[in-house]
């Protein structure tokens, strides 16, 4: 590993423009669930329940109840030093990209300026009868929170399945790939697109790909470096290498 840490590093000095995605596995270490851990459950929920404008239309209580749960764990958890070494290293080159599927805010709790919550926030609601988008924090809100602006019912400004992404979010998230020396993806199963397309974007942009998590995932095949291990011990290595 000491000598794939080496290469990760000498692969970041020669970089000028750095593009990260990350996914649930690098808030693991912080005590946030990932979704794939279980057998297809989610807090033991089915994803299509609770994740998905179905459910909302069937059930918007039960979608409530769910996210009034995660906006709850994400409040009372912290950044872990995977999220701490990524805000450093931003720090470290003239153009920095991170791209994150999670919605818990951590990254930005650590530092990391540059984020682009490519599924939306915990923090945010968006209202289902005008354009009303609000930054709430991560207060608990009433059982089934209404619009202030109009009255309506808001849902969690998250990007369910089967919903598009922010189209300017998802443009500058493959323009920073597609241009990136080295592209990092960290904590993710890669399964889920347009997400996990970043990775074949930027290898095709002639990227140097390395991977951080436990296991090979449908991304190691681009990675031309892998370290498998925790993120919050392999990415603050690979910074202190630097
Ligand atoms: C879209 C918000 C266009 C919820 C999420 C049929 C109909 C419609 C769409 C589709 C379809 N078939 C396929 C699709 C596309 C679908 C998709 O990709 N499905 C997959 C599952 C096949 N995508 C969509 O629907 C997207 N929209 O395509 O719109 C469209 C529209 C209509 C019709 C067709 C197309 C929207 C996708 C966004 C969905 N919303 N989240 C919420 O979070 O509340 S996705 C959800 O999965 C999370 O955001 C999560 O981040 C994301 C990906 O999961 P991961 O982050 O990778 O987490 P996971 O648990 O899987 O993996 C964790 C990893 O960490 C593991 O590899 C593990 O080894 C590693 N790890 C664990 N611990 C550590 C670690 N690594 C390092 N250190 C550790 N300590
Ligand atoms: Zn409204």
């Amino acid at each position: 590993m000491a000598d794939d840490t080496e290469r990760a590093a000498s692969l970041l000095r020669q970089a000028r423009r750095v593009c990260v995605l990350t996914g649930a596995g690098v808030s693991a270490e912080s005590g946030v669930p990932t979704f794939r851990a279980s057998d297809g459950l989610w807090e033991g929920h089915r994803i299509q329940d609770v994740a998905h404008p179905d459910g909302w239309a069937k059930n918007p209580q039960l979608v409530w109840d769910f996210y009034h749960a995660r906006r709850a764990k994400a409040g009372s958890v912290s950044p872990n030093p995977g999220h701490d070494a990524l805000a450093e290293l931003e720090k470290r080159f003239d153009s920095f990209t991170l791209a994150t599927q999670n919605v818990d805010g951590l990254h930005q709790r650590a530092g990391s300026r540059a984020v682009l919550e490519l599924h939306g926030s915990l923090r945010r609601t968006r209202c289902t009868g005008c354009i009303d988008v609000t930054d709430q924090g991560l207060d608990p809100l009433p059982a089934m929170p209404t619009c202030v602006m109009c009255g309506a019912v808001v849902r969690p400004d998250i990007v369910w399945f089967g919903e598009m992404l922010d189209e300017r979010v998802l443009k500058e998230a493959g323009r920073a790939a597609a241009t990136s020396d080295v592209f990092l993806v960290v904590g993710t199963s890669a399964v889920v697109f347009p997400a996990a397309g970043l990775v074949a974007l930027a290898a095709r942009g002639g990227a140097k790909v390395v991977e951080f998590n436990l296991t090979r995932t449908d991304a190691s095949e681009f990675a031309d470096v892998g370290l498998y291990g925790p993120s919050g011990q392999t990415l603050p290595a690979v910074l202190a290498a630097l």
